[in-house]
């Protein structure tokens, strides 16, 4: 289940590069078979604008096994409807139980994850953090074949004509790259399953990625993200030393307070602000009274070593928890391009290591739940009768429909969230 926030977040940025009337019109319905067809047949025809070499005849001896998979159309749907809330995600992502498989991990594997460390120069608790996030520190990892997924995936989301330059349209890539894969036998055909997005492995790489930075670190002769522990971290951090360069000597973020003559002007009304184009020193923003703020909620200049660049980020502006981001953020951001994954990525890893939650407190009354409380809502929901909600820890459609319900049936505002207090109130005899 853990693999579901990078489907997540994929989604989102598939959809926000989408055309309206062509996403309505082919996500309305499933695919038919003809069309499926038909748009596979087309991919075939367009093998010379594969990014790297792959013939027409090596694509449809794939292509042939390749079926349309409708879960990627109710994916992209679903993805698109429910709004979520930071508070809500942060929480069940970083919960006491993900911190404490993620320590367990650390400390059972020390050796191997203090000499990824060292070779690729990134943090052993972000590339824990990640695999925590990306697939809950295990195998799940989805279930559908990576082919289909990836096939679907570009007939779902076309080609604009003008994508005429070899690697040139994402999807198109994708499906390329997944057909390499198997046409190289880098991954066996039965391990070859994953996310509706073609996200696959203990890190949920797509194919395109998989094949420029896989990396064998067991040593077996074989990168195998799938299988072995060692290989799908290792090639986590060879992503983030390669398409980012990590700076081991930084932070991803210092949390801040803003100088109270400056704060009006990052008042986003709960939209994010991520003002790249703001960067300066360390000693610059400490010049203009920006304060690193401590675990207990005090503050003082900020003090990281080499006086780095720095710009501001604010997950839902003010009031809320205000942040000074270094280059260690971008580098996530190429790894998943979603701020919220971000953020999640980099307090797990924080808190990981010991570290505690944001010192200040999110602009709602109703923050956000553990997997465990939802798990224990969602039995309370089945008890009520909403036989329909699986209690997996996962605030799904169905459970907010069931909360949704729930509320109604008190006279209260309907709203498809629960948070601490909306628990307690729905939950007292
Ligand atoms: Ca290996």
């Amino acid at each position: 289940m853990g693999a579901m926030y990078l489907f997540r977040f994929l989604s989102a940025a598939l959809l926000a590069a989408s055309p309206f009337a062509v996403r309505a019109a082919l996500l309305d319905q499933p695919m038919p078979p003809e069309q499926f067809q038909a748009c596979v047949q087309n991919l075939a025809s367009q093998t010379a604008l594969s990014g790297r070499p792959l013939t027409r005849q090596e694509f449809e001896q794939v292509a042939a096994n390749a079926r349309y998979d409708d879960r990627v159309r109710q994916s992209l749907l679903v993805q698109a409807g429910e709004p979520t809330f930071w508070w809500d995600e942060l929480a069940a992502v970083t919960d006491a139980q993900r911190v404490q498989d993620g320590q367990r991990i650390l400390a059972a594997n020390l050796p191997t994850l203090e000499r990824i460390e060292q070779q690729f120069g990134v943090p052993k608790e972000i590339v824990v953090a990640i695999y925590g996030i990306e697939t809950n520190f295990g195998p799940s990892q989805g279930r559908i074949p990576v082919v289909d997924a990836t096939f679907s995936l570009a007939c779902l989301r076309p080609c604009p004509e003008t994508a005429t330059a070899p690697g040139s349209c994402a999807s198109r890539e994708r499906a390329f790259a997944a057909a390499r894969v198997l046409r190289d036998r880098r991954v066996h055909p039965e391990n070859f399953v994953g996310s509706w997005a073609g996200a696959f492995g203990r890190t949920q790489f797509v194919p395109d990625s998989f094949e420029q930075l896989a990396v064998d670190f067991d040593g077996d002769g074989y990168a195998d993200i799938v299988q072995s522990e060692a290989d799908a971290w290792a090639t986590t951090a060879n992503h983030l030393k390669t398409r980012g360069g990590w700076d081991m000597s930084l932070p991803v973020y210092v949390e801040v307070a803003v100088p109270p003559a400056m704060q009006a002007e990052f008042n986003t009304g709960g939209e994010a602000k991520r003002l790249s184009d703001r960067v300066q020193k360390q000693s610059q923003w400490n010049a203009q009274g920006w304060m690193e703020v401590l675990p207990g909620g005090g503050t003082r200049p900020l003090q990281l070593a080499g006086d780095p660049d720095l710009y501001p980020f604010f997950p839902v502006g003010l009031p809320g928890p205000a942040f000074l981001v270094s280059r260690n953020f971008d580098t996530i951001l190429r790894y998943n391009r979603s701020v919220r994954y971000v953020m999640e990525v980099a307090l797990l890893a924080h808190k990981i290591a010991g570290g505690s939650d944001f010192a200040t407190p999110w602009p709602t009354d109703d923050p956000g739940l553990s997997r465990a409380q939802v798990k224990e809502l969602q039995a309370w929901l089945v008890q009520r009768g909403h036989a329909q909600v699986v209690p997996d820890g996962v605030m799904g459609r169905i459970t907010r429909d069931a909360i949704a319900a729930e509320l109604t049936a008190r006279g209260l505002p309907p709203q498809r969230r629960a948070g601490q207090r909306t628990m307690q109130l729905l939950m007292q005899p």
